[in-house]
Protein backbone atom coordinates (compact mmCIF):
# COMPACT_ATOMS: atom_id res chain seq x y z
CA UNK A 1 0.00 0.00 0.00
CA UNK A 2 1.39 3.40 -1.17
CA UNK A 3 1.70 6.26 1.38
CA UNK A 4 -0.90 9.03 0.70
CA UNK A 5 0.41 12.27 -0.32
CA UNK A 6 1.55 15.47 1.97
CA UNK A 7 1.81 14.38 5.57
CA UNK A 8 2.24 10.83 5.40
CA UNK A 9 5.46 10.93 3.03
CA UNK A 10 8.61 11.16 4.49
CA UNK A 11 9.86 14.08 4.95
CA UNK A 12 6.97 16.00 5.40
CA UNK A 13 7.88 17.14 8.74
CA UNK A 14 11.25 18.44 8.78
CA UNK A 15 12.11 20.26 12.04
CA UNK A 16 15.34 18.31 13.07
CA UNK A 17 14.76 19.18 17.39
CA UNK A 18 11.62 16.54 16.85
CA UNK A 19 12.63 13.36 18.74
CA UNK A 20 12.85 11.20 21.71
CA UNK A 21 14.59 13.67 24.00
CA UNK A 22 12.41 16.31 23.50
CA UNK A 23 9.01 14.31 23.68
CA UNK A 24 10.44 12.65 26.49
CA UNK A 25 11.45 15.62 28.55
CA UNK A 26 7.91 17.43 28.09
CA UNK A 27 6.10 14.17 28.60
CA UNK A 28 7.64 14.09 32.32
CA UNK A 29 7.16 17.97 32.43
CA UNK A 30 3.18 16.89 31.53
CA UNK A 31 3.31 13.42 33.94
CA UNK A 32 4.31 15.68 36.93
CA UNK A 33 1.51 18.53 35.90
CA UNK A 34 -1.20 16.48 35.28
CA UNK A 35 -0.67 13.84 38.49
CA UNK A 36 -1.05 17.25 40.65
CA UNK A 37 -4.36 18.25 38.41
CA UNK A 38 -5.99 14.81 38.52
CA UNK A 39 -5.52 14.17 42.34
CA UNK A 40 -6.59 17.88 42.89
CA UNK A 41 -9.40 17.04 40.83
CA UNK A 42 -10.74 13.90 42.82
CA UNK A 43 -10.37 15.39 45.80
CA UNK A 44 -12.54 17.92 44.76
CA UNK A 45 -14.95 15.00 44.02
CA UNK A 46 -14.30 13.89 47.57
CA UNK A 47 -15.27 17.03 48.58
CA UNK A 48 -18.41 17.34 47.64
CA UNK A 49 -19.30 14.31 49.78
CA UNK A 50 -21.53 12.91 46.95
CA UNK A 51 -22.40 10.24 49.34
CA UNK A 52 -24.74 12.73 51.60
CA UNK A 53 -28.11 13.37 50.31
CA UNK A 54 -28.62 15.63 47.53
CA UNK A 55 -24.42 16.33 46.69
CA UNK A 56 -24.04 14.02 44.08
CA UNK A 57 -24.12 15.47 40.40
CA UNK A 58 -22.82 12.60 39.20
CA UNK A 59 -25.35 9.83 38.76
CA UNK A 60 -25.47 6.84 41.27
CA UNK A 61 -22.16 7.87 42.85
CA UNK A 62 -23.75 6.30 46.31
CA UNK A 63 -22.11 3.32 45.99
CA UNK A 64 -18.72 4.52 45.26
CA UNK A 65 -16.41 3.04 47.21
CA UNK A 66 -13.57 5.63 47.60
CA UNK A 67 -15.32 8.28 49.21
CA UNK A 68 -14.05 9.13 52.55
CA UNK A 69 -15.39 11.87 54.16
CA UNK A 70 -14.04 15.54 54.05
CA UNK A 71 -12.17 17.54 57.14
CA UNK A 72 -13.20 20.90 58.11
CA UNK A 73 -10.09 22.03 58.79
CA UNK A 74 -7.66 23.52 57.88
CA UNK A 75 -9.83 26.13 56.69
CA UNK A 76 -8.08 27.11 53.32
CA UNK A 77 -8.00 22.92 52.68
CA UNK A 78 -10.54 23.53 49.35
CA UNK A 79 -9.11 27.07 48.43
CA UNK A 80 -5.26 25.07 47.80
CA UNK A 81 -6.73 21.79 46.22
CA UNK A 82 -8.94 23.52 43.83
CA UNK A 83 -6.21 26.49 43.74
CA UNK A 84 -3.84 24.08 42.57
CA UNK A 85 -6.38 22.19 40.32
CA UNK A 86 -7.19 25.37 37.92
CA UNK A 87 -3.84 26.70 38.04
CA UNK A 88 -1.94 23.91 37.33
CA UNK A 89 -4.54 22.81 34.62
CA UNK A 90 -4.64 26.03 32.57
CA UNK A 91 -0.07 25.38 32.65
CA UNK A 92 -0.79 21.89 31.89
CA UNK A 93 -1.87 23.48 28.16
CA UNK A 94 0.83 25.18 26.54
CA UNK A 95 3.10 21.59 27.84
CA UNK A 96 0.73 20.00 25.89
CA UNK A 97 0.46 21.67 22.77
CA UNK A 98 4.00 21.28 22.66
CA UNK A 99 3.96 17.88 22.89
CA UNK A 100 1.72 17.39 20.46
CA UNK A 101 3.79 19.42 17.71
CA UNK A 102 6.91 17.08 19.04
CA UNK A 103 5.10 13.71 18.13
CA UNK A 104 2.52 15.25 14.87
CA UNK A 105 4.81 12.96 12.16
CA UNK A 106 3.62 10.40 14.23
CA UNK A 107 -0.18 10.97 13.48
CA UNK A 108 0.59 10.13 9.63
CA UNK A 109 2.65 6.88 10.28
CA UNK A 110 1.75 5.01 6.77
CA UNK A 111 0.70 2.25 7.40
CA UNK A 112 -1.71 3.44 10.03
CA UNK A 113 -0.56 -0.43 12.32
CA UNK A 114 1.50 -2.89 11.62
CA UNK A 115 0.63 -5.00 14.85
CA UNK A 116 -2.73 -6.02 16.69
CA UNK A 117 -0.33 -4.34 19.50
CA UNK A 118 0.78 -1.49 17.79
CA UNK A 119 -3.31 -0.64 16.83
CA UNK A 120 -3.96 -1.08 20.69
CA UNK A 121 -1.22 1.41 21.64
CA UNK A 122 -2.28 3.80 19.12
CA UNK A 123 -5.83 3.50 20.58
CA UNK A 124 -4.95 4.77 23.69
CA UNK A 125 -2.71 7.50 22.62
CA UNK A 126 -5.98 8.45 20.76
CA UNK A 127 -7.95 8.61 24.25
CA UNK A 128 -5.36 10.05 26.01
CA UNK A 129 -5.03 12.98 23.71
CA UNK A 130 -8.55 13.33 23.44
CA UNK A 131 -9.57 13.06 27.12
CA UNK A 132 -6.74 15.66 27.52
CA UNK A 133 -7.77 18.20 25.20
CA UNK A 134 -11.54 17.53 26.40
CA UNK A 135 -10.51 18.36 29.96
CA UNK A 136 -8.83 20.98 29.30
CA UNK A 137 -11.38 22.47 27.02
CA UNK A 138 -14.44 21.90 29.15
CA UNK A 139 -12.01 23.17 32.33
CA UNK A 140 -11.63 26.40 30.57
CA UNK A 141 -14.52 26.89 29.44
CA UNK A 142 -16.47 26.58 32.92
CA UNK A 143 -14.09 28.93 34.81
CA UNK A 144 -14.87 31.23 32.15
CA UNK A 145 -18.59 30.95 32.99
CA UNK A 146 -19.02 29.94 29.16
CA UNK A 147 -21.33 26.87 28.55
CA UNK A 148 -21.10 26.35 24.89
CA UNK A 149 -22.32 22.34 25.37
CA UNK A 150 -25.24 20.62 26.09
CA UNK A 151 -23.93 18.47 28.77
CA UNK A 152 -23.47 18.66 32.22
CA UNK A 153 -20.14 20.22 32.81
CA UNK A 154 -19.08 18.16 36.01
CA UNK A 155 -20.57 15.01 35.06
CA UNK A 156 -18.45 15.01 31.96
CA UNK A 157 -15.62 16.51 33.48
CA UNK A 158 -15.43 13.28 35.97
CA UNK A 159 -15.91 10.74 33.66
CA UNK A 160 -13.32 12.55 31.42
CA UNK A 161 -11.46 12.58 34.13
CA UNK A 162 -11.46 8.62 34.14
CA UNK A 163 -10.56 8.03 31.16
CA UNK A 164 -8.00 10.50 31.16
CA UNK A 165 -6.62 8.58 33.97
CA UNK A 166 -6.78 5.16 32.81
CA UNK A 167 -5.42 5.91 28.81
CA UNK A 168 -2.18 7.86 30.92
CA UNK A 169 -1.43 4.77 33.02
CA UNK A 170 -1.77 2.59 30.05
CA UNK A 171 0.50 5.27 27.86
CA UNK A 172 2.94 5.62 31.46
CA UNK A 173 3.51 1.92 31.39
CA UNK A 174 4.30 1.25 27.19
CA UNK A 175 6.84 4.65 27.60
CA UNK A 176 8.72 3.77 30.52
CA UNK A 177 11.58 1.27 28.71
CA UNK A 178 12.02 4.12 26.36
CA UNK A 179 12.04 6.93 29.44
CA UNK A 180 14.81 4.87 30.96
CA UNK A 181 16.82 4.32 27.95
CA UNK A 182 17.26 8.12 27.67
CA UNK A 183 18.52 8.06 31.49
CA UNK A 184 20.93 5.15 31.10
CA UNK A 185 22.51 6.62 28.36
CA UNK A 186 24.77 8.34 30.61
CA UNK A 187 24.50 12.31 28.29
CA UNK A 188 20.79 12.15 28.67
CA UNK A 189 20.89 16.23 29.46
CA UNK A 190 23.59 16.40 26.19
CA UNK A 191 20.68 16.95 23.45
CA UNK A 192 19.76 20.74 24.84
CA UNK A 193 23.26 22.17 24.43
CA UNK A 194 23.67 20.26 21.44
CA UNK A 195 23.41 22.54 18.14
CA UNK A 196 21.55 21.12 14.99
CA UNK A 197 21.52 22.18 11.39
CA UNK A 198 19.50 24.87 10.52
CA UNK A 199 16.90 24.93 13.46
CA UNK A 200 14.70 27.71 13.90
CA UNK A 201 14.38 26.82 17.48
CA UNK A 202 16.63 24.99 19.37
CA UNK A 203 14.52 22.09 21.97
CA UNK A 204 15.87 24.30 25.12
CA UNK A 205 13.55 27.13 23.30
CA UNK A 206 10.92 25.17 22.67
CA UNK A 207 10.73 24.16 26.84
CA UNK A 208 11.23 27.86 27.64
CA UNK A 209 8.28 29.35 24.85
CA UNK A 210 5.99 26.31 26.66
CA UNK A 211 7.47 27.30 30.23
CA UNK A 212 7.11 31.22 29.39
CA UNK A 213 3.47 30.58 28.23
CA UNK A 214 2.63 28.38 31.51
CA UNK A 215 3.79 31.22 33.27
CA UNK A 216 1.85 33.51 31.41
CA UNK A 217 -1.56 31.69 32.15
CA UNK A 218 -0.46 31.26 35.77
CA UNK A 219 0.30 34.96 36.19
CA UNK A 220 -3.21 35.50 34.48
CA UNK A 221 -5.23 33.61 36.92
CA UNK A 222 -3.35 33.00 40.04
CA UNK A 223 -4.61 36.11 41.78
CA UNK A 224 -8.06 35.01 41.85
CA UNK A 225 -7.22 31.85 44.02
CA UNK A 226 -5.42 33.56 46.36
CA UNK A 227 -7.66 36.44 46.81
CA UNK A 228 -8.06 40.04 48.10
CA UNK A 229 -6.16 43.10 46.63
CA UNK A 230 -4.04 40.34 44.45
CA UNK A 231 -7.27 39.32 42.64
CA UNK A 232 -6.76 42.47 40.56
CA UNK A 233 -3.96 41.00 38.83
CA UNK A 234 -6.01 37.83 37.60
CA UNK A 235 -6.56 39.09 33.72
CA UNK A 236 -8.13 35.86 32.42
CA UNK A 237 -10.55 35.51 35.35
CA UNK A 238 -14.13 36.85 35.02
CA UNK A 239 -14.50 37.28 38.29
CA UNK A 240 -11.12 39.73 38.83
CA UNK A 241 -13.06 42.92 39.13
CA UNK A 242 -15.06 41.89 42.17
CA UNK A 243 -13.70 42.09 45.81
CA UNK A 244 -16.64 39.74 46.79
CA UNK A 245 -17.63 38.08 44.11
CA UNK A 246 -21.19 36.33 43.38
CA UNK A 247 -21.85 33.72 41.34
CA UNK A 248 -25.64 33.54 41.20
CA UNK A 249 -27.10 36.46 41.97
CA UNK A 250 -30.86 36.64 43.69
CA UNK A 251 -32.67 37.26 41.08
CA UNK A 252 -30.83 34.76 38.78
CA UNK A 253 -32.19 32.20 41.74
CA UNK A 254 -35.74 33.60 41.66
CA UNK A 255 -35.69 34.56 45.39
CA UNK A 256 -38.22 37.69 45.56
CA UNK A 257 -38.13 40.55 48.01
CA UNK A 258 -41.25 38.63 49.87
CA UNK A 259 -39.81 35.99 50.24
CA UNK A 260 -37.04 37.29 52.54
CA UNK A 261 -39.36 39.48 54.57
CA UNK A 262 -41.25 39.82 57.37
CA UNK A 263 -42.54 36.32 57.38
CA UNK A 264 -39.33 34.74 56.84
CA UNK A 265 -38.66 31.74 58.68
CA UNK A 266 -36.04 29.22 59.35
CA UNK A 267 -37.12 25.87 59.74
CA UNK A 268 -35.11 23.01 61.88
CA UNK A 269 -36.55 19.22 61.08
CA UNK A 270 -36.09 16.57 63.20
CA UNK A 271 -37.93 13.34 62.16
CA UNK A 272 -41.21 15.09 63.05
CA UNK A 273 -39.89 17.32 65.21
CA UNK A 274 -39.91 20.97 63.98
CA UNK A 275 -38.60 24.12 65.59
CA UNK A 276 -38.94 27.58 63.56
CA UNK A 277 -36.99 31.02 63.59
CA UNK A 278 -37.09 34.34 62.71
CA UNK A 279 -34.50 36.03 61.45
CA UNK A 280 -34.81 38.08 65.17
CA UNK A 281 -34.77 35.01 66.87
CA UNK A 282 -31.75 33.80 65.21
CA UNK A 283 -29.88 37.18 65.81
CA UNK A 284 -30.47 36.58 69.60
CA UNK A 285 -29.36 33.51 69.63
CA UNK A 286 -24.88 33.15 70.58
CA UNK A 287 -23.30 34.92 67.78
CA UNK A 288 -19.71 33.77 66.49
CA UNK A 289 -17.53 35.64 64.63
CA UNK A 290 -15.03 33.68 61.63
CA UNK A 291 -12.93 35.06 58.73
CA UNK A 292 -13.68 32.04 56.64
CA UNK A 293 -13.20 32.00 52.35
CA UNK A 294 -15.27 31.14 50.20
CA UNK A 295 -13.64 28.77 47.56
CA UNK A 296 -15.13 27.70 44.71
CA UNK A 297 -14.62 25.45 42.11
CA UNK A 298 -14.17 27.49 39.68
CA UNK A 299 -11.21 28.46 41.59
CA UNK A 300 -11.30 31.44 42.69
CA UNK A 301 -11.16 32.62 46.63
CA UNK A 302 -12.88 35.34 49.20
CA UNK A 303 -12.03 35.27 52.64
CA UNK A 304 -14.49 37.67 54.72
CA UNK A 305 -15.68 37.80 58.05
CA UNK A 306 -18.88 36.23 58.97
CA UNK A 307 -21.09 36.53 62.12
CA UNK A 308 -24.30 33.60 62.89
CA UNK A 309 -25.18 30.89 64.50
CA UNK A 310 -22.88 27.92 64.91
CA UNK A 311 -24.06 25.20 63.01
CA UNK A 312 -23.52 22.74 66.51
CA UNK A 313 -25.76 25.30 68.24
CA UNK A 314 -28.57 25.05 65.58
CA UNK A 315 -28.32 20.92 66.23
CA UNK A 316 -28.65 21.71 69.58
CA UNK A 317 -31.50 23.59 69.28
CA UNK A 318 -32.95 20.99 66.44
CA UNK A 319 -32.49 18.15 69.34
CA UNK A 320 -29.86 16.74 67.49
CA UNK A 321 -26.68 17.91 69.66
CA UNK A 322 -24.86 15.47 67.77
CA UNK A 323 -26.02 15.21 64.64
CA UNK A 324 -24.33 13.57 61.87
CA UNK A 325 -25.78 15.03 58.66
CA UNK A 326 -28.05 17.92 57.89
CA UNK A 327 -29.95 18.61 54.50
CA UNK A 328 -29.67 22.45 54.17
CA UNK A 329 -32.51 23.66 51.69
CA UNK A 330 -32.68 27.27 50.22
CA UNK A 331 -35.57 29.29 49.28
CA UNK A 332 -34.21 29.06 45.84
CA UNK A 333 -36.84 26.35 44.24
CA UNK A 334 -35.02 25.06 40.87
CA UNK A 335 -31.02 24.06 40.20
CA UNK A 336 -28.86 21.98 41.93
CA UNK A 337 -27.35 24.25 44.00
CA UNK A 338 -30.98 24.92 45.88
CA UNK A 339 -29.72 22.09 48.30
CA UNK A 340 -26.97 20.41 49.34
CA UNK A 341 -25.79 18.08 52.66
CA UNK A 342 -22.88 18.61 55.11
CA UNK A 343 -21.33 15.67 56.98
CA UNK A 344 -20.89 15.50 60.93
CA UNK A 345 -17.52 17.43 60.71
CA UNK A 346 -19.04 20.13 59.00
CA UNK A 347 -21.64 20.54 61.50
CA UNK A 348 -19.64 20.19 64.30
CA UNK A 349 -16.45 22.89 63.30
CA UNK A 350 -16.13 25.37 65.93
CA UNK A 351 -16.16 28.17 62.67
CA UNK A 352 -19.12 26.63 60.89
CA UNK A 353 -21.89 28.97 60.94
CA UNK A 354 -25.39 30.11 59.88
CA UNK A 355 -23.70 33.39 58.55
CA UNK A 356 -26.47 36.61 59.40
CA UNK A 357 -23.92 39.18 58.71
CA UNK A 358 -20.70 39.56 56.83
CA UNK A 359 -17.70 41.98 57.72
CA UNK A 360 -20.33 43.48 60.77
CA UNK A 361 -23.05 44.46 58.38
CA UNK A 362 -26.14 42.21 57.60
CA UNK A 363 -25.81 39.88 54.67
CA UNK A 364 -26.68 41.39 51.25
CA UNK A 365 -29.45 39.55 48.99
CA UNK A 366 -26.79 38.34 46.41
CA UNK A 367 -24.39 37.00 49.19
CA UNK A 368 -27.64 35.01 50.81
CA UNK A 369 -29.83 37.58 53.03
CA UNK A 370 -31.62 36.38 55.52
CA UNK A 371 -29.14 33.37 56.37
CA UNK A 372 -26.45 31.58 54.87
CA UNK A 373 -23.97 28.11 55.05
CA UNK A 374 -20.32 28.91 55.32
CA UNK A 375 -18.05 26.29 56.93
CA UNK A 376 -14.02 26.14 56.82
CA UNK A 377 -12.44 24.01 54.20
CA UNK A 378 -15.17 23.20 51.92
CA UNK A 379 -16.46 23.91 48.51
CA UNK A 380 -17.99 27.30 47.86
CA UNK A 381 -20.84 24.91 46.13
CA UNK A 382 -22.22 23.80 49.67
CA UNK A 383 -22.14 27.19 51.44
CA UNK A 384 -26.01 27.53 50.40
CA UNK A 385 -27.46 30.42 50.20
CA UNK A 386 -30.91 31.91 51.49
CA UNK A 387 -31.18 28.63 53.70
CA UNK A 388 -35.47 28.36 54.38
CA UNK A 389 -35.11 24.61 56.35
CA UNK A 390 -32.59 22.33 57.46
CA UNK A 391 -33.52 18.75 58.06
CA UNK A 392 -31.01 16.59 60.56
CA UNK A 393 -30.26 13.69 61.11
CA UNK A 394 -29.05 11.98 64.44
N1 LIG B 1 -29.00 28.66 47.01
C1 LIG B 1 -27.79 28.75 46.41
N2 LIG B 1 -26.67 28.78 47.17
C2 LIG B 1 -25.44 28.88 46.59
C3 LIG B 1 -25.30 28.95 45.18
C4 LIG B 1 -26.51 28.91 44.40
O1 LIG B 1 -26.48 28.98 43.16
N3 LIG B 1 -27.73 28.82 45.06
N4 LIG B 1 -24.04 29.03 44.63
C5 LIG B 1 -22.96 28.44 45.42
C6 LIG B 1 -21.63 28.66 44.89
S1 LIG B 1 -21.19 27.74 43.53
C7 LIG B 1 -20.70 29.47 45.49
S2 LIG B 1 -19.11 29.54 44.96
C8 LIG B 1 -21.08 30.34 46.62
C9 LIG B 1 -20.79 31.78 46.28
O2 LIG B 1 -21.20 32.61 47.32
P1 LIG B 1 -21.29 34.19 47.08
O3 LIG B 1 -22.19 34.40 45.90
O4 LIG B 1 -21.83 34.79 48.34
O5 LIG B 1 -19.89 34.66 46.80
O6 LIG B 1 -22.46 30.21 46.95
C10 LIG B 1 -22.98 28.91 46.87
N5 LIG B 1 -24.34 28.92 47.39
MO1 LIG C 1 -18.97 27.91 43.28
Amino acid sequence: MKAPPGPFQPGFFRSPIRGPWLTGVLGLILLVLTSIVALTGFLSHMAYSPNLPGNAIVPADKDFPLILGWPASPTYLYAVTQGLHTNVGLMVIPFLLAKLWSVIPRLFVWPPATSPAQAVERLSIALLVSSSVFQLATGVANAQYWYPFKFNFVVAHYYGAIVFVASLAIHVIIKLPVVFQARRDREWMKPIREDLDEPTISRRGVIAFAGAGALTLLLGNAGQSLGGPLRKTALFAPRRDSGFPVNKTAKAAGITADMTGPDYQLVLRLGDRVTAFTREDLLALPQHTARLPIACVEGWTTTQEWTGVRLSELAKRAGAPNAQQVLVQSLQKAGVLRRASLGRDQIAADDALLALKVNGADLSLDHGYPARIIVPALPGVHNTKWVAEMTFQA
